[in-house]
């Protein structure tokens, strides 16, 4: 891998829209990842490993609840500093951000927002400083653009629950601490339940040969007859509004992190493009790669803008979700074209390790479908706009 030169494009001075919080924050992350995360992201990649060691480091971020109050242990900021978090690691890999989200905005979200007092003094703490790790439990192995039809389920044996069924392709799941597991009670309601690693018919089995995000773990969630205690259910918020609305919160994150992937893309083309010379002259200077460039940052600095607008728009609280859809499919959208004509522009050397480009791109596929695929945002969409749903 070659040394990290990353400089970040802001092409319509868009820092001058954010405040000194939010660069200093920014910057701590941009650091961290130049000196804990591009050392070692390739190798981990290539060899299908989760990189354990950078769970301190993200802590120390801010990256585990950067907006969850401080009295939890979060980092009490807004949400245009959340994302700008988001951006900076993503740079780095999406498989790191995937980690981030999940902790962030999948398990401490809810336990935060749908937990009980004790339920948040007993988790958050530990999840912001990383001594536990989660995941997040909603797709099913027949159930994944379309949960509202799963059929993991417990039933209440009167001192406890008993909870079975399965979760497919879940994210931090071989090595999570704990699960937030969304399961239907006997009436069919959606109910999320706090499962802990060692809790006797729990397993998380791992899955194996993905060519996309392989420094993120990926796994299942399996229940046979896992007995939960009374205490570990969500009390404040059922049906399928629930998970949804966390992931509200991690879409918006993506709708930044890929920014940070496409802006990564882009610098090393243009870096190589100056570099590289072809029929006597640096091939940035033939117009046919004048043309993939600029129209790289022409997508990024539109996204950069969909991503601050919403930004305060969640500060605001007036975020809608389909506002949120439309800035994940779009900005993910961007980040894979530009990785698609970013890997051109370096020849051959774009298909090895030795840049990151290959790797955000097959990145880029899975993020493209999770957290909503980009059919369904578009579904989203079209539903806001017409009133009509063209789900089913
Ligand atoms: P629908 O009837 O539309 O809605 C059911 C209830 O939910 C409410 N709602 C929302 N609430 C909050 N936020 C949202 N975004 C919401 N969207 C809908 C809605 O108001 C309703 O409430 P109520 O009170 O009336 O019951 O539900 P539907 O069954 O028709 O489904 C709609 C659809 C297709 C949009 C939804 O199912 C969907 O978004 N599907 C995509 C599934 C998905 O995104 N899965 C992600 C799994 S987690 C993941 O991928 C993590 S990857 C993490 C990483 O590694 O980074
Ligand atoms: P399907 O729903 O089977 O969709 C297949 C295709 O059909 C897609 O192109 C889709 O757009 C299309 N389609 C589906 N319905 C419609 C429709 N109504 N109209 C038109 N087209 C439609 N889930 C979790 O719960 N937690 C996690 O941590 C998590 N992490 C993940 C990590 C990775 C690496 C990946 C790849 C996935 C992860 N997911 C996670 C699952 C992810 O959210 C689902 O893969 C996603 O929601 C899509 O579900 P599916 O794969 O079953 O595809």
């Amino acid at each position: 891998m070659k040394p990290d030169l990353f400089q970040a494009p802001d092409y319509y001075n868009l820092d001058d829209l954010l405040t000194e919080e939010h660069k200093m924050v920014r910057d701590a992350a941009r650091e961290w990842v130049k000196r804990d995360v591009s050392p070692i992201i390739e190798q981990a990649a290539q060899d299908a490993k989760f990189p354990k060691s950078i769970i301190k480091g993200l802590a120390e971020i801010g990256a585990f609840g950067p907006y969850i109050p401080e009295e939890y242990g979060g980092a009490g900021l807004d949400q245009i500093a959340y994302g700008l978090i988001m951006q900076e690691i993503e740079r780095g890999d999406s498989g790191v951000r995937s980690t981030a989200s999940v902790q962030s905005s999948l398990v401490m979200y809810p336990i935060y927002k749908y937990g009980s007092e004790e339920q948040r003094k007993k988790y958050l703490p530990k999840l912001a400083s990383g001594e536990f790790m989660g995941c997040f439990g909603l797709t099913e192995p027949d159930h994944g653009s379309n949960p509202s039809g799963m059929v993991t389920n417990f039933k209440d044996k009167g001192d406890h629950y008993l909870l079975n069924g399965a979760k497919l392709w879940i994210s931090n799941s071989p090595f999570a601490d704990i699960a937030v597991v969304w399961a239907k009670n006997e009436d069919g309601r959606i109910h999320g339940l706090i499962v802990e690693r060692g809790m006797e018919g729990f397993s998380t089995p791992e899955t194996h040969n993905k060519w996309s995000l392989r420094a993120s773990a990926t796994g299942e969630l399996i229940f046979d007859n896992v007995k939960i205690p009374k205490e570990n259910l969500l009390p404040n918020k059922s049906g399928l509004g629930a998970p949804l609305g966390c992931l509200d919160s991690a879409r918006f994150g993506i709708a930044w992190g890929a920014i940070g992937a496409a802006m990564d893309c882009y610098d090393t083309a243009l870096r190589y493009s100056k570099e590289r010379m072809q029929f006597g002259k640096p091939i940035a200077g033939f117009q046919l790669q004048q043309k993939k460039l600029a129209e790289m940052i022409t997508e990024i600095t539109k996204a950069q803008l969909l991503a601050w607008r919403l930004g305060v728009l969640r500060n605001e609280g007036k975020a809608t979700s389909a506002q949120i859809s439309m800035a994940k499919r779009n900005n993910v959208d961007m980040a894979l074209k530009i990785a698609r004509e970013a890997r051109q522009v370096l020849g051959a050397m774009g298909i090895t390790g030795d840049y990151s480009i290959m790797r955000h791109m097959m990145n880029l596929e899975s993020v493209i479908t999770y957290e909503g695929t980009h059919d369904i945002h578009l579904l989203i969409t079209g539903l806001d706009i017409t009133g009509i749903s063209a789900f089913n």
